[in-house]
């Protein structure tokens, strides 16, 4: 093997080592050495030896494959093309040992046997193949007899949506996440293969504001499961926590962010008009305190990160909507908004960038919704108000 000093140090502390990783793959791989070669390299150079060269994919797919080649292929001809396979994962990321190890045998067969479990949109990423492979691992992957599985989203396209564990592992799911996002995923299958928009969109969903797939910065469209009811408390559980020396005043109801409850050393009172729904107290103490029974999701519009006008967070659109199959009202917001936006939207300007250009009022006016509070993010700061010239008198 040659030898990787810069590499090397990677290797040092007490956490996982991607390096050892891959020196462990190089005992019987050629694409894992030049990876660890063109990689040491890089560190040599303080410059990547990557780079894009053109597009490269599978018949009727215009995203889904990400084109990669060395630079310097004459020193490490086994990663000449290195390109990258995004397999759209089960919702929720249940696979089982079958379908893996189907997954794990086309990739040894014509890939570099490398891979990223999983990427951080939620694809399944398999690392570093050749063009000629690549019809081939997409024909294979995509007809497997069990579990066949699909190419994920890459480009200015729908990237494949994720959603959390929801009610298979999690009590706190207030809707099936696993079931809208595989529906989701279907429904929108020509907007996933076919990178046709001004830009990237991303969907995710969690199944309450704990918001496990941290969706509120990482995606344009962030799902999470609510209540429009009141919260449901047990006055015995809540009582026993007190009497179990949990400090209900300092790490409830002090920590609540709208103020609404209140404890008197033996009820617990909610306002629960006031109720932000934040899961905290329900975090905190969740053998007393349940979500309500009236159940939705609320939308949040705008997560992304820093290109064009900087990292943001997704802000509240939908309050509630209810999300029962075949989620029709989700899916008829989720098109008006992309008819919008790819109408109106400049290259590589995301929808909440958008909406910050032209204005909410724009926004609203076309997804035919009402203004209301809930969608208030900070109070404005000039005084206009703009009329819509039908509201106008004229003379
Ligand atoms: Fe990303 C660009 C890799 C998730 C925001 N991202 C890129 C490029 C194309 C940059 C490049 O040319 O090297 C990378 C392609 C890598 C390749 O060759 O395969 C790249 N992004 C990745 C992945 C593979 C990292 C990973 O190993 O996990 C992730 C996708 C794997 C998957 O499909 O599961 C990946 N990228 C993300 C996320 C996180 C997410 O989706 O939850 C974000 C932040 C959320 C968002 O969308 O804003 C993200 N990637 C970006 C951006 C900034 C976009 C912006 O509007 O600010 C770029 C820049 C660009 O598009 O030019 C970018
Ligand atoms: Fe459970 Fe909520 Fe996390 Fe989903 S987001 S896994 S429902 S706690």
């Amino acid at each position: 093997a040659k030898k990787t000093p810069l590499l090397d140090d990677l290797e040092k502390g007490p956490w996982p080592s991607f390096v050892t990783e891959m020196k462990k793959a190089a005992a019987n791989n050629l694409s894992a050495q030049d990876l660890l070669g063109q990689l040491e390299l890089s560190y040599e150079d303080k410059k990547a030896h990557w780079k894009h060269g053109g597009l490269v994919g599978v018949m009727g797919y215009g995203g889904g494959v990400i084109g990669r080649y060395s630079d310097v292929p004459e020193q490490f001809p086994n990663v000449e093309h290195f390109h990258t396979v995004r397999i759209n994962q089960p919702s929720g990321w249940y696979y089982n040992t079958k379908a893996l190890r189907q997954v794990c045998d086309v990739w040894e067969k014509y890939g570099s046997g490398l891979t990223n479990l999983h990427g951080s949109t939620g694809d399944l990423v398999l690392l570093g193949t050749k063009t000629e492979h690549i019809q081939t691992i997409f024909d294979e992957v995509s007809s497997f007899e069990e579990h066949p599985m699909d190419l994920g989203g890459s480009g200015s396209n729908l990237r494949t949506p994720s959603c959390c564990a929801g009610p298979a592992r999690c009590e706190f799911a207030l809707f099936d996440t696993t079931d809208l996002c595989h529906e989701l995923t279907n429904e929108f299958q020509d907007y996933l293969h076919r990178p046709m928009w001004p830009y990237k969109s991303k969907i995710k969903i969690s199944g309450c504001p704990n918001d496990c797939v941290a969706s509120i910065a990482r995606s344009d469209f962030s799902f999470q499961g609510t209540w429009r009811d009141d919260i449901k408390i047990d006055q015995e559980a809540v009582r026993a926590y007190a009497e179990g020396g949990f400090d209900i005043q300092g790490l409830v109801i002090d920590k609540c962010p709208t103020k609404c409850m209140s404890f008197d050393g033996s009820e617990l009172k909610i306002d629960n008009a006031n109720c932000t729904r934040c899961m905290h107290c329900i975090n905190k103490m969740c053998k007393a305190l349940r979500p309500g029974d009236d159940r939705g999701a609320t939308i949040l519009i705008g997560g992304k990160a820093p290109i064009l006008q900087g990292a943001m967070m997704g802000w509240v659109i939908v309050p509630f909507m209810k999300i029962e199959p075949p989620y029709e009202e989700v899916k008829e917001f989720l098109e008006k908004c992309w008819e919008w936006w790819d109408e109106n939207g400049k290259t590589r300007e995301r929808i909440g960038e958008l909406i910050l250009r032209l204005g909410m009022r724009n926004f609203l006016r076309a997804i035919e919704r009402e203004p209301i509070p809930q969608m208030v993010v900070a109070p404005r700061a000039n005084p206009f108000f703009f009329w819509w010239p039908e509201e106008t008198v004229q003379d």
